[in-house]
């Protein structure tokens, strides 16, 4: 997609972890891409790719359905 959207998600620890907020993002409407970078000790850094721009608030929702929290957007 044409835009990337950066954020940081807590509570992320393992691989399944990964798994559960990759699967939540890539449903966002737009969404083609989600990579992880995992800090099992932190914020982990999530880059979302899409089509269009996608709202905080949707992607706050899917990190939060997941079961994880959004640290911070940048
Ligand atoms: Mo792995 Mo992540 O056993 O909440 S799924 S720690």
């Amino acid at each position: 997609g044409a835009v990337t959207s950066e954020v940081f998600v807590s509570g992320m620890t393992c691989s399944h972890c990964v798994s559960s907020v990759t699967e939540e993002l890539t449903a966002i409407e737009g969404v083609d891409d989600v990579s992880v970078k995992l800090n099992a000790d932190g914020a982990s850094r999530v880059e979302i790719r899409s089509s269009t721009p996608i709202a905080d608030a949707e992607i706050q929702s899917a990190v939060e359905e997941a079961g994880y929290t959004l640290a911070r957007v940048s």
